[in-house]
Parts: C-alpha cells; sequence; structure tokens
C-alpha cells in the first residue's frame, strides 16, 4: 500500500455551485502554495486565485490542514473551486502537472485508518454516513463513526483478555495456579458470550437500515401493483396500462419511507402463462417474494377474490404481509374487515390515483420493518459475520472450559478475540482492508 505520495480527488458530486477538490499527502501545502495565490494556513479559509504558468483557472477558497491534526492525519488542503466541469478538470489537471495522483475510492479514509485516525468501524461509517439514504440509517452510521460499536466491542475484548492471561498464567506456571483462575472463567466467557449474541441478535434486525427493508408488491395481473409502487414511489416508475401482464420484469427502486431505507419491488402478476417472458417474470417474482422483508399483497377491490389471489394469502405463514385492497375510488366489493376475517391479516384500502389511503399504508410499513430496538449499533454485514465466527469459538470454549483443557479453551478464545479484533481492524490483513476501501468512492 503506497501512503508516502500526495494525492487529490473531486470530492463532491459533479454539477454543483461549488466543488471541493481534496489534496492529502506529505508537502500538500508547499505543492498548493506553487499554485494559489492565497494564504496557505492551519485551518484557515483563504481566498486566492489557482495560477498555472501565468494563467489564472479559477478564483477558489482554500483551507489546509497540518499534519496530523487532518481526516487523514497527513498534510491536507481543501480547494472549494466553481462547480463547472471545465474548471473542475483543469485544477484537477494542474494537480497532476504538479505532481499530485488522483486517489483511489477510499484512499483518504483508508489512509485515516492506517495513520491511526479511526478504527475500521468509523472508516466503515464514513462511508455509510456518505451513502445513507434515509435519516434512520445516516444516525446509526453516525453512532459508529462516534465509535459507540468500538465501545461495545472493547468490552467483550477486555473480558476474553482478562480470561486468557489466566489460563496462559495457569498453562505457564502451574504450580502457582490460583484457585481463583479458573472459578472467574466461566462467568467470564459467559459474559462475553452473551455480550456477543446481543451484538448479534441487534445486528440482524438492525440490517435493513443498511441495506433497505426488501418489499416485494405481489398479486395477480391488473390488481393495481405497479400503480402502488408508482404511488408510494411519486413518480410514475413502472408502466401502468388495462392490459393484463404489463409487467414482466422486477422492477426495484430505492426510497425512503417513515425514514427507513426501503427497496421496493414491483412484480410480474402471478398467474399460469405460456408466454415465455412472462413465465421468467413469473418465477422472478416468487423470488423476489421469497427474499422479501415484507410483502404487500395487492388485490383489486373492484372483483371478486380469484382462487389465485386467495393462494397469494399463503406468503403470511413465512412473511410478513399487508393486504393492500387497490382501486377504492371505483365500487368496492371486498373490504378490510373481510380480509382480515378470512385470513388474519391486517388489510388497508387505498387507490393509487387518488392517493387516498397511501400515507396509511406508508405508516404500516414503517411500523412493520423498523427495529425494536432505537439506535442499533451494529449493521454492518462484515461485522455480524465476524461476530458469528468469534461466537462459535466462544462457544467451543465453553465446551472445552468442560473438560477443563486449557490448551484448547486458551486456542478457542484466541481464535474468539482474532475475529472481534477484525471489526476493528485490530487482527486484519491487508487483502481485507484494500477490499473495504475499495468500495469507498473516490474523495472519500
Ligand atoms: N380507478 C383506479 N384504477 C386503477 C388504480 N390502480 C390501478 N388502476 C388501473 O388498473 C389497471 C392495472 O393497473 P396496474 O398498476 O398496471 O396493475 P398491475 O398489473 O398489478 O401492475 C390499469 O388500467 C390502472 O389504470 C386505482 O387506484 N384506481
Ligand atoms: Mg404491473
Amino acid at each position: 500500500m503506497q501512503n508516502n505520495d500526495l494525492i487529490y480527488a473531486l470530492a463532491t458530486p459533479v454539477g454543483g455551485a461549488i466543488a471541493v477538490i481534496r489534496m492529502s499527502g506529505p508537502e500538500c501545502k508547499a505543492a498548493l502554495s506553487r499554485i494559489f495565490t492565497g494564504k496557505v494556513q492551519h485551518r484557515y479559509a483563504s481566498f486566492g486565485h489557482i495560477v498555472y504558468n501565468g494563467e489564472t483557472i479559477d478564483e477558489v477558497i482554500a483551507v489546509c490542514f497540518d499534519a496530523p491534526k487532518s481526516y487523514t492525519g497527513e498534510e491536507m488542503a481543501e480547494i472549494s473551486v466553481h462547480g463547472g466541469q471545465a474548471t473542475v478538470s483543469r485544477v484537477m489537471e494542474v494537480l497532476s502537472l504538479i505532481g499530485c495522483r488522483c486517489a483511489r475510492g477510499g484512499e483518504f479514509t483508508e489512509r485515516a485508518f492506517l495513520n491511526g485516525k479511526m478504527d475500521l468501524t468509523q472508516a466503515e461509517a464514513v462511508m455509510d454516513i456518505v451513502n445513507a439514504s434515509s435519516r434512520r440509517g445516516a444516525k446509526s452510521a453516525l453512532e459508529q463513526l462516534q465509535g459507540k460499536l468500538s465501545e461495545r466491542i472493547q468490552e467483550i475484548e477486555s473480558e476474553l483478555l482478562d480470561a486468557l492471561s489466566g489460563i496462559d498464567a495457569a498453562i505457564d506456571y502451574p504450580e502457582e495456579l490460583e484457585e481463583d483462575v479458573f472459578s472467574m472463567l466461566p462467568s467470564l466467557l459467559k459474559g462475553a458470550y452473551a455480550k456477543t449474541e446481543v451484538l448479534i441478535k441487534e445486528g440482524l434486525s438492525a440490517k435493513v437500515l443498511r441495506e433497505g427493508a426488501k418489499i416485494a408488491i405481489l398479486g395477480v395481473p391488473n390488481a393495481g401493483k405497479s400503480s402502488l409502487l408508482n404511488a408510494l414511489l411519486g413518480t410514475e416508475r413502472a408502466i401502468v396500462t388495462s392490459i393484463p401482464g404489463t409487467t414482466r420484469d422486477t422492477i426495484t427502486e430505492a426510497v425512503s419511507i417513515g425514514g427507513m431505507p426501503v427497496r421496493l419491488i414491483d412484480t410480474a402478476g402471478l398467474r399460469e402463462t405460456d408466454d415465455e417472458v412472462e413465465k421468467i417474470g413469473v418465477s422472478l417474482a416468487r423470488k423476489a417474494a421469497e427474499n422479501a422483508d415484507l410483502i404487500l399483497i395487492a388485490i383489486d377491490g373492484s372483483k371478486p377474490l380469484t382462487e389465485a389471489e386467495k393462494r397469494l394469502f399463503d406468503y403470511s405463514d413465512s412473511h410478513e404481509c399487508i393486504a393492500v385492497i387497490c382501486k377504492n375510488d371505483i365500487e368496492r366489493i371486498i373490504t378490510t374487515e373481510e380480509i382480515k376475517e378470512s385470513f388474519g391479516i391486517n388489510a388497508f384500502s387505498v387507490s393509487s390515483k387518488s392517493g387516498d389511503g397511501i400515507e396509511r399504508i406508508k405508516t404500516e410499513i414503517t411500523k412493520r420493518i423498523e427495529p425494536e430496538n432505537e439506535s442499533p449499533v451494529i449493521t454492518n454485514i462484515r461485522h455480524i459475520e465476524a461476530l458469528l465466527m468469534a461466537k462459535k469459538a466462544l462457544k467451543n470454549a465453553v465446551d472445552a472450559f468442560d473438560i477443563l483443557d486449557a490448551e484448547c479453551l486458551a486456542t478457542d478464545i484466541r481464535s474468539a478475540l482474532s475475529h472481534i479484533g477484525s471489526i476493528t481492524g485490530k487482527e486484519i490483513d491487508a487483502e481485507v482492508i484494500d477490499r473495504i476501501f475499495s468500495r469507498f468512492c473516490v474523495g472519500k
């Protein structure tokens, strides 16, 4: 990993009024001085021009940071230039000409991690905050950035280290073995095991915060599924016609509902068909339903329930379901009470056309997918996987304890510690680090 050259990147999306170009690395201030007419001073916003070879390129504001008091821990600068594509490109070109290198995705945050400015959970939180599409997702990522997850991980780590040091001492100096060492172990191990379990449980229930709850809209052709998707999105995303079988592919759209990230999936209407393409659509629809966190069963309220529609309610045995009775602006045959009575699930009537009832569905969706815990701290699947491995090792340790095999016990505890260490980045190989940071966008 190269960590000693001067890098730059555009840190803002293209097309805004102002664009921020970041630089980081040794001699950053000296490099900036060569092209910037303003004052180059730590945490001082200074006005000036970018000038190269006598050509004035833009009027900018630049802020510098001395090492290690910067985001990356290196000397840094942030130049706010005018956002036009031509200006931004020219300033970046000039930076290349004076010997800077364009940064890889995540390289700024990677340097911050390598320079000890943050641990891995915090670095990953930076990316999650940048990518957060919902209020709740952003809140949980921010908590992670502030180190709340690391604190809880460290509690487990310190218990395991206590246990390990006791066992190591017992192995190395058996003659001085104190009774206490082994008497304390079960409670230490069980405590660590329980804490790990709680973190995993919270993490699994909060996964929707990071990935978005998958909500599949299911129904027979012409029930009003695509119209419902459009009404929930507030845009005409899916094609709506009166021709049954219009939607043949699944359509997934990310949206925030009640502050929660959601992925709404419109599907092909479920029916027997000879049409090759529609057949694939129907099988994709079933797959989407299987994988969904919540299913909206869309039914046409203006027609009697068909056998095919009744079968849709079988999904409520295995999945969270809400029945949506569509088209309530026209004559209605089916009532919410009937559905509740016959199938035992909550039903709501809506009109995608007028928007009536859409807000109520949104409220119900939020209620169903919101994690019980107000502020879950572990939402990253990599962390959950590491905790699952640690839990397995701890289970072995607890079992080994029964046969009082100190060596085995120590090995299992070490293994648990190394899995837990991989979360904060204390014990992690370079390959994994590369993989994590390569998911970042350039400029972070
Ligand atoms: N009056 C009325 N018609 C609707 C409503 N929702 C859908 N439709 C009509 O029902 C037909 C099928 O709608 P569509 O959303 O394509 O159903 P899908 O096949 O389940 O995706 C279209 O002609 C829509 O205009 C609604 O809320 N009110
Ligand atoms: Mg459709």
